[in-house]
């Protein structure tokens, strides 16, 4: 099976002159074959774009609104297909890829409301008979470059607000996984959207991306992904004068206090800390504790881990899935050495896997090291794969210190019965996510989803506020006086 991509409506082989095979991580077999594209394919995208964005920007947003819900409805329908896909592809357990795809779907039928508001202002105007407002303008064309940690849920965050907007949108999927997006382009095309509203671009390494940030018609960049190269869409944006958004790393921790619920705090730990194999921006990796209980929740943590079946995703028993591959394992192995050199105590884990059933595939064992000083290299930096490090406080103040320590600012997570502490914990929490009694995973789609600091640079992923990214504030003054009035003379 070979991909190709999905341009003003039609499917077209990438320009490029090399293949890329996507392989499955939990088995390393080779799913299918992409022909990488290249700058000629994004010029012939932006143009049919360009094109499209004209008589899209005039179709009223609540008719822009009914393809999101055919596109909801044909997700629904294709649920296990797609999380089946999702899983071969990337390896999170079968459970999350549904859970994925679900929130996918309610991002269609949320933004599919949004049609109908899209809520702009009226304000009073200073001078008499004259009427001020303020509307979301669409910008234009779009560039979108996601990840593969989240292959659809995180494509529809971006492009579902994008459309209902007005835009149309140059879509770049990571090159680990085409085959999500593949599907995507398919159900643009049966409910048909007109031609170049949706178009789907498969590209690596640098090339297509840099060509979506440099086209002087591509007018904002969606991006979510490491650091590193979200520094570099940032550098090269700002230089093209874009509006640049996004969403890049975590070290996201969970708080325990002395007066937690254990039980529901190690539950919340695991789900948050080796769900998706740790390969979430919201996973946590840091747990930073309450000396009184410390011991009593290594305890339990390492109880609970002895029951992590680890294996392929598709095997419904399993829990702790492959991670996206080679480079990957050597990275958080990597890691796992530098914690070892750096003092902390390794308590569980900490090996690559290659046990009979795991062979081919890219397995690490869940990991635990206690005993982690809170600036050691192991707890400032994102490892992005199943280890967590155990750091002892003596208060709530000492820990929102800790917290607050990292470059990164995504999500956090507070386990407490006081109602003060965890007040207090919401307001002082340096992070765009805050949870009490619950894990760092799980971000609604109707909600702000992004982070302060090194995480990004202000803007933010679903909710409302996704608006923000895909609209332009347009103030309107209509004057129906007869006369010319002066704003700021005529008012005294
Ligand atoms: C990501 O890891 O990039 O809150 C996104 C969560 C998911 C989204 C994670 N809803 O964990």
């Amino acid at each position: 099976m070979q991909l190709n991509n999905y341009i003003n409506g039609s499917w077209q082989d990438g320009g490029g002159a090399d293949y890329t095979a996507v392989v499955n991580p939990a088995n390393g077999e080779t799913l299918c074959d992409v022909r990488l594209s290249g700058k000629s394919d994004v010029d012939e995208a932006v143009k049919a774009a360009k094109r499209a964005q004209k008589e899209w920007a005039l179709v009223p947003a609540p008719k822009r609104a009914d393809y999101l819900y055919e596109i909801g409805r044909l997700m629904k329908e294709r649920k296990e297909h797609l999380a089946q896909v999702l899983t071969k592809e990337m390896g999170k357990v079968i459970e999350e890829g549904r859970g994925e795809v679900q929130e996918g779907i309610d991002m269609a039928f949320y933004m599919a409301g949004e049609g109908r508001r899209l809520f702009g202002e009226t304000v009073p105007s200073e001078l008499q008979d004259k009427f001020a407002m303020s509307v979301r303008a669409p910008i234009g064309v779009v560039g979108l470059i996601t990840p593969w940690n989240f292959p659809v849920a995180i494509a529809t965050w971006k492009s579902f607000p994008a459309i209902v907007a007005g835009n149309t949108f140059i879509w770049k999927p990571a090159t680990e996984t085409p085959m999500m997006a593949y599907e995507m382009a398919k159900i643009f095309d049966e409910v048909g959207l007109p031609p170049g509203v949706a178009n789907v671009v498969f590209g690596s390494g640098g090339e297509v991306g840099t060509a979506m940030i440099e086209h002087p018609d591509i007018r904002v960049i969606s991006f979510t992904g490491s650091t590193e190269t979200g520094r570099r869409v940032a550098e090269l944006g700002g230089r093209h004068l874009k509006k640049v958004s996004l969403e890049m790393g975590g070290k996201n921790a969970v708080i325990v206090m002395d007066d937690a619920d254990l039980d529901l705090a190690v539950e919340g730990i695991l789900w948050s800390a080796f769900g998706t194999a740790g390969q979430r921006c919201t996973a946590c990796s840091r747990v930073i504790v309450h000396r009184d209980v410390k011991k009593e929740l290594e305890q339990r943590l390492l109880e609970q881990m002895k029951g992590l079946t680890i294996g392929d995703g598709l095997d419904e028993s399993v829990k702790v899935g492959p991670v996206i591959n080679a480079p990957a394992l050597e990275k958080i192995h990597g890691y796992v050495e530098i914690g070892k050199k750096e003092g902390a105590k390794l308590l569980a884990g900490g090996r690559i896997l290659d046990d009979e059933g795991l062979k081919g595939g890219y397995y690490y064992e869940p990991t635990l090291f206690t005993d982690v000083k809170w600036d050691s290299r192991i707890a400032q930096e994102e490892i992005f794969g199943p280890v967590i490090s155990l750091i002892e406080v003596d208060s709530l103040d000492e820990a929102i210190e800790v917290n607050n320590s990292v470059t990164y600012g995504l999500s956090s997570s507070i386990f407490t019965r006081d109602v003060n502490q965890a007040f207090r914990a919401q307001r002082d929490l340096d992070t765009g996510i805050v949870y009490v009694n619950a894990g760092t995973t799980g971000a609604e789609i109707h909600l702000p989803f992004g982070g302060t600091k090194g995480t990004g640079n202000g803007h933010r992923d679903s909710g409302v506020a996704a608006l923000d990214v895909f609209t332009e504030w347009k103030s309107i003054y209509v004057d129906y006086s007869g006369k010319l009035q002066r704003a700021q003379i005529d008012t005294e």
